[in-house]
């Protein structure tokens, strides 16, 4: 399906984070053929864990386009089994971040390809080429980032205070360590050049943690604002609420409204098109860009789909409209 009215553009780059994202980068995956869609995803969560370099959302991601995630969690492998677990208890071991026997062995390899030096883009697309997934799934750096956040109980790295500390703590700021100086990947940088880009993606995610650290690697935000193609966000939160996760909480303690304008406020420079929730439908009049009402809740694939279609014909309505 290639955009209305230009069928060169077929190639699609969305920036990704965690379960609310991958739904959209499925629906994306099954609306955009093979290797013309290209997710990039947030490397900030990623920690050194028992020893092992674990990438979660990298995982959430590649676990979801390969149909291998767990429905109802939407992180880690469907039909997991816990044997690693209730050994690594029984030794008095760390127990707080949860790794699915068939989880741990992701870990493993890529711990062990990473001693080896191989770069994480190189082991995750030789993952992907394994799990027969035709989607580019592209970390947005191979440097190191990691989202930190400064709460009423400190600096937390980000599994502590998500996972461990269960988004407890109040967060008054948050950091993306090494972002400024990262290399963004090369292949992101020349996606976003690519004359046959039809449409930047920003799926929803956290703003804060999943999307503005992409957006915090070095050229990438000035990559994303200088390409030709349209940039269209879909809102994380629906109702003055987020669908999962911490994204309200944080946005209060902030002290940002809770809403799907003051997310689009986030990416303000960056946005050519905003999707909202109907129930949002009274937000429409004051972004002063092209809003359009969609059933953001994605609970089954066909809705995964249904926004994906939305999302590009937003974006090729746009590239019409500046024609
Ligand atoms: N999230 C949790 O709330 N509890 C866990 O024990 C947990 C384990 C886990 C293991 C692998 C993985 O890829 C993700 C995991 N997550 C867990 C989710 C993870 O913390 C978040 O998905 C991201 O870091 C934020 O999107």
């Amino acid at each position: 399906m290639s955009a209305a009215g230009d069928p060169r553009k077929t190639l699609v780059v969305a920036l990704c984070g965690g379960v609310g994202g991958a739904k959209l980068a499925l629906g994306l995956s099954r609306v955009v053929p093979g290797a013309d869609l290209m997710v990039v995803a947030n490397t900030g969560d990623d920690f050194e864990h028992l020893g092992l370099a674990i990438s979660p959302d990298l995982d959430t991601i590649m676990y979801t386009l390969a149909g291998l995630a767990d429905p109802r969690r939407g992180w880690g492998r469907r039909d997991e089994t816990w044997t690693f677990m209730a050994a690594l208890a029984a030794l008095g071991g760390e127990t707080w971040f949860a790794l699915g026997d068939g989880d741990l062995a992701t870990h493993l390899e890529r711990t062990r390809r990473r001693a080896a030096g191989e770069a994480l883009s190189a082991i995750t697309a030789d993952f992907c080429r394994r799990l027969k997934i035709a989607t580019r799934l592209v970390p947005m750096t191979d440097d190191t980032v990691r989202t930190r956040l400064r709460t009423d109980m400190g600096w937390l790295d980000f599994q502590d205070y998500f996972v461990r500390r269960r988004c407890a703590p109040t967060v008054l700021e948050v950091a993306y360590d090494g972002a400024a100086r990262a290399r963004a990947h090369p292949d992101v940088l020349a996606a976003l050049r690519d004359p046959r880009l039809r449409a930047i993606v920003i799926c929803p995610s956290n703003p804060f943690l999943s999307i503005e650290p992409i957006l915090a690697v070095g050229a990438l935000r000035e990559a994303i604002a200088g390409s030709a193609a349209p940039v269209v966000a879909v809102s994380p939160i629906i109702a003055g609420r987020a669908v999962k996760g911490p994204t309200a909480k944080m946005m209060s303690a902030l002290g940002l409204e809770v809403s799907a304008r003051a997310v689009a406020r986030r990416y303000r420079d960056l946005l050519d098109a905003y999707v909202l929730d109907r129930a949002d439908a009274a937000a429409v009049a004051e972004l002063g860009i092209p809003v359009t009402l969609a059933h953001t809740l994605m609970t089954t694939l066909a809705d995964r789909e249904e926004l994906a279609r939305h999302v590009l014909a937003s974006a090729d309505a746009v590239a019409k409209a500046t024609a």
